[in-house]
């Protein structure tokens, strides 16, 4: 019989160390004692395991994550060890994130919710004459920024090409504008390639951590490069030319501004479903619709042909424009259509 050899005392706390250590190694590279103090830092974009960390010193770092870590993204306010060597051109490693103020997400077909960035307080819901300009993008858009609570402010770019556009499309594009602002968004007419009507928008940044959201191509990167020539984010030209084609921003981005604020450049979403929202969810984000909720004949009313619907008349007496409520139910239509296997399952 082979007698089963034990470990003594000593032995044993020898083994748990190492094995301590290959789990600590695996993740940070690092022993503790190769890592400075624990200071405070934010994140200027994250890419998978690593990211890079604005510290105090404000100078920007690449870190890697800790995998106890389960959630970072732009914006978020971090705890971070800086390390004595850099290896593969990590410095650093982050140990802990703060609890956040803000989050915008934006919902994954496959992945559920993904974390866009945190913490910020101003939304500018970029459009453009060109890619065409869409009130249902904007619309979605908007529904978003209600939900989680941050004032939007819509922002139609490339005006220069405006004279391009027929007269009916003119009109349509400055009347639905019109219509935003009346019913109390503030909109923004500008062009990063003339420069004309940055000023106003300009003046919304100071103190303030801004993002610029909307569809690839309406130039949010454009607009970022033009408010700071400094930093040069990668718009869709500059990586044509270098061959990389339609290599442009990946993930949010943080750039602290001159005077005190921060702006956020974020990837194109091409679309952004609501479906992590309830129909009510949906029908708060049109502000326009508030004052005629919960005033339709049927509590359950769809707002389509049912009987007595507040909403309807509210259209026909002119105090909602018919093409929002058309909005409205393309986005309660997808919703009902393109329900990701998972959320079905979910119920
Ligand atoms: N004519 C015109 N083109 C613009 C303007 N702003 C951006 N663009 C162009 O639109 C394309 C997409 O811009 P980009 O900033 O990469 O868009 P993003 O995907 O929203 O970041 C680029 O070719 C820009 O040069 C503008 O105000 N006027
Ligand atoms: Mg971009
Ligand atoms: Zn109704």
């Amino acid at each position: 019989m082979v007698k089963k050899k034990r470990l003594n005392k000593g032995q044993q706390r020898r083994v748990n160390t190492n094995q301590q250590k290959r789990l600590d190694q695996t993740e940070v590279e690092w022993h503790n004692d190769q890592l400075g103090p624990a200071e405070g830092g934010r994140i200027i974009s994250r890419y998978g395991q690593h990211a890079d960390v604005l510290g105090a010193d404000g100078i920007t770092r690449r870190c890697h994550i800790r995998r106890n870590i389960s959630s970072l993204v732009c914006g978020d306010r971090v705890q971070w060890r800086q390390a004595t060597n850099s290896q593969d051109g990590m410095q650093g490693v982050i140990e802990a994130v703060h609890e956040r103020e803000t989050l915008l997400s934006r919902p994954d077909f496959y992945d559920g919710l993904k974390p866009v960035a945190a913490n910020i307080d101003q939304i500018f819901v970029v459009s453009s004459v060109l890619p065409a300009f869409s009130t249902q993008i904007i619309d979605r858009y908007l529904v978003a920024c209600e939900d989680i609570g941050i004032e939007p402010t819509i922002v139609l770019n490339k005006v220069d090409l405006i004279e391009q556009l027929s007269v009916e499309e003119q009109t349509h594009i400055n009347a639905a504008l019109d219509y935003y602002q009346a019913i109390g968004y503030s909109t923004v007419r500008v062009s990063s390639t003339t420069q004309q009507g940055l000023l106003p928008l300009v003046a919304q940044l100071p103190g303030r951590t801004s993002i610029v959201v909307g569809q690839s191509g309406v130039g949010k990167s454009s607009l970022v490069n033009e408010i700071m020539p400094q930093v040069n984010a990668e718009t869709k030209q500059v990586s044509e030319n270098s061959g990389l084609g339609q290599h442009t921003t990946t993930v949010a981005t943080w750039y602290s501004l001159p005077d005190d604020g921060v702006l956020i450049d974020s990837p194109g979403i091409r679309e952004f479903s609501l479906w992590h929202l309830a129909a009510e969810q949906i029908e708060q984000g049109y502000k326009d619709f508030r004052p005629f909720l919960g005033l339709c004949k049927f509590r359950d009313c769809k707002h389509k042909n049912d009987p007595g619907c507040a909403l309807r008349e509210a259209v026909e007496e002119q105090h909602i424009a018919a093409w929002r409520l058309d909005n409205f139910h393309r986005i309660m239509d997808s919703m009902n259509s393109k329900k990701p296997p998972r959320a079905i399952v979910r119920g």
